[in-house]
């Protein structure tokens, strides 16, 4: 029945209110877009000048020397106070540029601050500037594929996430035609410079590109854009010259406040065991950022698993007069055993719950799984390098591949074979669950990389771990602890001693949390634990309250997994990333305007306060070192991992026993709040950043 009240449907749609919640532009996104990120005092100069600093060195790879002659040299430049330039200086700082701007790889937030931080000081120091940007990543520099960036554009973007604007992708521009037409289109242009926004293979790209367009007079600067936050650069004296690249805290703030949920939910709800795993392909800085966010209970850092040894392996061959190669670095079996005993630790003190955290990368660090990644990368490099067809083009189905792969291994004659995928290497890869070889099997990117978001890691790893809390469940050794002062409420509420029924259950009856003899796996094991201690006998039935209080102590091991890493990186920036991204972004103009080319742009001290921040230009080649990459050796810049020796990393590996909380200590999660662009809550840089400017 209709209601008094109702209104006509064009009344409603008319109605300011219903216009103003429905709107796209919401109060945050205009509050964001009118936000005023911190500019570096040197910006509000009238000029700036670069100033090389030899000082800063390199030990550099000689195949980048040969392949990158004309910026092989560059020394890490400096933006400082341009007061001293002469007038001729002025006047070419001052000229009107036309500049392109490309984004490149996966989207990471402040991308958008990057561009308003070039356009911003562009227009500023002249107003017939230009700015192009390339749409759909490096594509739309080799097809000439462009928008002209305008002020409204670049207003509707600021401090805003994702790459939006011109969107992205993963082309790699590899081959001299595709440089010749990236070239092309820069000519066509008028292209003073071109800035690449990406990571560690884009900022490679800007390199090769820089050394290409030199001849044309076309300046090439790199910013270091990824959330995997593995783009940091030291001098070979270890100063921090680049301490992490733009998106990194978003995304693990991003994660975090997810995490952090999931930490009040399992606390509350205490059933569920919550595996999150956290993107970053192959380094594991998010999840260690995430760690300090949330204090989850157990955190995996896939460098420190691949640097685990077996001591105990070790000492049991030293007797035996050997030596156990084995030992050394972890394997899937040896890690789901240790993430039990970590699980039945804590259920020991009451806590069958808990949240874990899982880097993405993590099979990177595990050998036996890394050396079938490469022998597979070897496998399909081999192939493509041999037919006209792609391997995985020819071989559609897992089954198509995994028949290819027999092939090599049981080949009739010598040519089918290949010398690194022998029988046993096919058999123990057949032994995989099918998902998991699907993964092992996915298309490389195109730079090569293995696709570690294409695999279910959490999902094989908690399955062996499932397989392995059975057996112990079987054998008695997984309880949940009983809290000793609620054991003997409900035992004297049902007018029963608690101290003789407690020696007769539990193996430790003084503790704070109880834990059922490993003999009582069953209520028949029970109630036969009771005859034996004469405390009923073979006719009554086992008291109801120590039925309950078994049944309280058999854990039922249940998981929710959770894939943390589109969601992040799509996240609008914070308040760290919208200054960073946008002092990036000027930090380019400033390197361009002064002539700089095949630099990445960065931001010195970035793990100090906001004053000390310095812009800098670093040397791309000087960062390259050669890595395997589809079978072949090519010249890459050197992704950064976790350092075990950092402070970060010392200080959590002091403190996640505490954040374990497997004793009967209380859990110690941290509330990391959402992502804010403003406000006194929010924190002014990464955890990990402040802790490695101790
Ligand atoms: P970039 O290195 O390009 O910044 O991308 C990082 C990343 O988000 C990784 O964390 C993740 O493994 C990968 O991209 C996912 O790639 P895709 O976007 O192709 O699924």
């Amino acid at each position: 029945m209709e209601s008094k009240n109702h209104k006509s449907l064009e009344f409603l749609l008319n109605h300011p209110k219903t216009d103003h919640v429905t709107h796209d532009v919401n109060t945050e996104t205009i509050e964001r877009r009118s936000f005023l990120p911190k500019k570096i005092k040197l910006f509000s100069s009238k000029f700036t000048n670069i100033k090389d600093c030899p000082e800063y060195k390199f030990k550099h790879d000689t195949e980048a020397s040969k392949a990158l002659p004309d910026i092989i040299n560059n020394s890490v430049q400096k933006i400082v106070s341009g007061h001293k330039k002469s007038e001729s200086e002025k006047q070419n700082f001052l000229k009107s540029r036309n500049i392109g701007v490309v984004f490149s790889g996966g989207p990471a937030p402040g991308g958008h601050n990057v561009i308003a931080g070039i356009y911003d000081e562009a227009k500023k120091y002249n107003s017939d500037s230009r700015v192009f940007g390339f749409l759909f990543g490096p594509d739309g520099l080799l097809e000439s594929k462009y928008i002209e960036i305008t002020q409204s554009l670049v207003d509707a973007y600021r401090n805003i996430g994702g790459f939006t604007m011109i969107k992205t992708g993963r082309t790699k521009i590899d081959s001299e035609n595709k440089i010749q037409l990236a070239l092309k289109t820069c000519i066509d242009l008028e292209l003073d410079a071109l800035v690449v926004i990406g990571g560690d293979d884009s900022n490679t790209n800007a390199a090769f590109l820089a050394q290409k367009f030199k001849s044309s007079n076309i300046k090439v600067i790199g910013v270091p854009k990824t959330i995997d936050g593995d783009i940091q650069v030291r001098t070979d004296s270890g100063e921090i010259l680049c301490a992490i690249s733009f998106g990194f805290h978003t995304a693990a703030r991003a994660f975090s406040q997810n995490i952090s949920n999931l930490t009040t939910d399992a606390s509350s709800d205490i059933k569920y065991w919550h595996i999150c795993k956290v993107m970053g392909r192959v380094a594991s800085h998010l999840t260690l950022e995430c760690a300090f966010q949330t204090h989850a209970n157990l955190v995996l850092i896939g460098e420190e698993l691949a640097d685990y040894t077996d001591y105990e392996r070790i000492e049991k061959a030293e007797k035996q007069g050997k030596i156990d190669y084995t030992a050394y670095g972890i394997t899937l079996r040896h890690l789901s055993r240790m993430i039990c005993n970590i699980i039945v630790k804590r259920a020991a003190s009451g806590k069958n719950f808990g949240v874990m955290i899982i880097p993405e990368g993590v099979l990177e660090f595990i050998n036996e799984i890394q050396v079938f990644i490469i022998k597979l990368n070897t496998i399909i490099a081999d192939y493509n390098n041999k037919h006209d067809k792609d391997f995985h083009y020819t071989f559609v189905t897992l089954n198509d591949k995994l028949e290819y792969l027999r092939r090599l291994a049981r080949g009739m004659t010598d040519k089918d074979r290949f010398p690194i995928w022998n029988s046993r290497d096919d058999d123990l890869f057949n032994q995989l669950p099918s998902f998991f070889r699907k993964g092992l099997l996915v298309e490389r990117d195109t730079h090569g990389n293995f696709q570690f978001s294409q695999v279910q890691t959490e999902i094989i790893i908690m399955d062996m771990v499932k397989e392995y809390l059975d057996i112990l469940k079987e054998q008695g050794r997984y309880k949940v602890g009983i809290e000793n002062s609620y054991y003997k409420s409900v035992m004297e509420n049902a007018n029963l001693q608690p101290d003789q029924f407690a020696k007769a259950i539990f193996k430790n009856p003084n503790d704070k949390f109880l834990i059922v003899k490993e003999s009582i796996i069953s209520l028949k094991t029970l109630k036969q634990a009771l005859i034996n201690t004469d405390l009923i006998s073979s006719v009554d039935e086992t008291p109801d309250c120590i039925v309950d209080i078994y049944k309280k102590s058999d854990p039922d091991f249940k998981t929710q997994t959770h894939f943390y890493g589109y969601d992040g990186r799509g996240s609008d920036p914070t308040h760290f990333d919208c200054n960073y991204a946008y002092n990036l972004g000027m930090t380019a103009f400033h390197l361009i305007a002064n002539g700089a080319t095949g630099q990445m742009a960065a931001i010195k001290n970035l793990e100090k306060k906001f004053d000390k921040w310095e812009p800098i230009g670093i040397p791309i080649a000087k960062m390259m070192h050669l890595e395997e990459r589809k079978g072949k050796l090519e010249l890459v810049i050197e992704k950064s991992i976790v350092d075990l020796n950092s402070n970060a990393f010392r200080v959590f590996k002091s403190l996640r026993e505490e954040w374990l909380a497997a004793q009967s200590n209380q859990d110690r999660y941290r509330r990391p709040g959402p992502v804010r662009f403003s406000g006194n809550a929010e924190e002014d840089r990464p955890i990990t950043l402040v802790l490695n400017s101790i």
